[in-house]
């Protein structure tokens, strides 16, 4: 990475302090990707995005904002991108995935909260990460408990927009996203100075389902046996599409694709049972579980997760003369993400079980981050379904740390184990 400590310093960054973050996330990023043999070429974009993540993406951003333009930040898949993009503005999302930020998280937070939530808000409080100090405005939602009271945090050091989400799919909630989508779009004009036209809409839309489709491919490479591409990768492309350049991003994505196109024509089988992971976001650079079961003898092969399926499944329909029909397309699409804080959430689990013929799964594991009630609450039912279909399945409870990464090793050799007895 080249030397941005300038910019940085404009951006109000704890330099010191991020000299720790920048010290550690190299070393940690060879041991876990640069290690994996006999990957795919089209991988080194998406290695060098990674080398300068705190640099290139910046220094673009930053750019942005000098010629008038406008960054949000996002902390769920339910904040339609579609919209941002249409008021010419940036989006990134900033789920905080690392321990780093936790210390800082916790001197504002309690501590039996969801580390993603402390991390986000460590992030902020600590002045360590590029991307929160480039935002002009961050957009909340009411998913969580968790969330909806950080937004009251972090609205003290920077603007808050918060989206209302319903906690059911009935026709009324439908409803009402579209209110909360118009409000957002008024919010977004307010704060670029430009109007959202409906061509400019359309464009985002084309240009957003464009990227979900190129993810869409990458995933249907997954359903080979054996995959051409590891679970820790295609983990880092999705993780990496939310702050990406959606244009660039999807370009690299479909030549990545291209040559794993190639790449199937020649697989042989390597007997490594296929796992699904489901559960919470994993946000970068959290790769703990995958390393753990990619170190072992098994590849992940699809993540019914916010950094998985949940980000690109169904399309926006660009159909309709009015804004009013684009919103509604927009209310559609959105309100047909299965997130655990819905009730019921019955597509979830048609979700994975449909996955789980689709990808050829041996096991799932539902990966949780410590004191997410709502997914943790919802395993029972994840576990009651896969069993009557015969599906092993386990739960690992987790956080960033690494002090756990032994015995979740163990648990997770003795699930291939059993797997392989079956
Ligand atoms: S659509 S999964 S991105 S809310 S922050 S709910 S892990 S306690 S992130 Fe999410 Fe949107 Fe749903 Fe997806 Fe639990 Fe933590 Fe809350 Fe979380």
């Amino acid at each position: 990475m080249g030397d941005y400590r300038a910019l940085w310093s404009k951006l109000n960054m704890d330099l010191e302090k991020h000299d720790k973050l920048c010290a550690v996330l190299p070393e940690m990023f060879g041991e876990t990707y640069l290690t994996q043999e006999n990957r795919p070429d089209g991988m080194n974009y998406f290695n060098f995005v990674v080398s300068e993540v705190h640099g290139l993406r910046i220094e673009e951003l930053d750019t942005h904002r000098k010629n008038g333009g406008k960054v949000l930040g996002t902390f769920c898949v339910f904040v339609p991108d579609e919209v941002i993009l249409a008021a010419k503005a940036i989006g990134v999302g900033l789920c905080g995935g690392s321990q780093f930020w936790i210390e800082d998280g916790e001197t504002i937070m309690p501590r039996n909260i969801c580390p993603l939530i402390k991390a986000f808000v460590g992030a902020k409080v600590g002045g360590t990460c590029p991307y929160v100090q480039s935002c002009d405005m961050l957009v909340g939602e009411t998913t969580c408990d968790g969330k909806k009271k950080a937004w009251e945090i972090l609205n003290e050091l920077v603007p808050v927009h918060v989206m209302d989400l319903p906690q059911m799919k009935k026709a009324k909630d439908y409803k009402m996203w579209m209110e909360e989508i118009k409000l957002f779009i008024a919010k977004v004009e307010e704060l670029t100075g430009n109007k959202i036209t409906l061509q400019g809409l359309k464009d985002a839309i084309e240009l957003c389902n464009r990227k979900r489709n190129a993810l869409k491919r990458l995933y249907e490479f997954r359903k080979y046996t054996p995959s051409p591409i590891s679970g820790l990768d295609a983990l880092l492309i999705s993780q990496i599409a939310f702050y990406d350049d959606p244009e660039r991003f999807t370009q690299n994505v479909e030549s990545l694709c291209d040559e794993l196109e190639e790449r199937v024509k020649t697989l042989k089988p390597n007997g490594k049972k296929r796992i699904m992971i489901t559960g919470t976001p994993m946000a970068i650079p959290n790769w703990k579980l995958h390393s753990i079961i990619e170190g072992l003898n098994a590849e992940v092969v699809v993540e019914e997760t916010c950094t998985g399926t949940r980000y690109f499944e169904n399309e926006v329909s660009s159909e309709g003369d009015t804004i009013e029909d684009i919103i509604k397309n927009l209310a559609d699409r959105y309100l047909n993400i299965n997130c655990a804080c819905f009730t019921p959430n019955d597509g979830r689990i048609e979700d994975i079980i449909r996955y789980s013929s689709e990808y050829k799964i041996d096991g799932v594991i539902n990966c949780n981050l410590s004191f997410c009630h709502s997914y943790g609450i919802e395993y029972a039912r994840v576990e009651k379904s896969l069993k009557e279909k015969n599906i092993p399945v386990i739960l690992i409870e987790t956080d960033y740390s690494t002090e756990d990464s032994g015995q979740i090793k163990t648990r997770v050799e003795a699930f291939l184990e059993m797997i392989s007895n079956k």
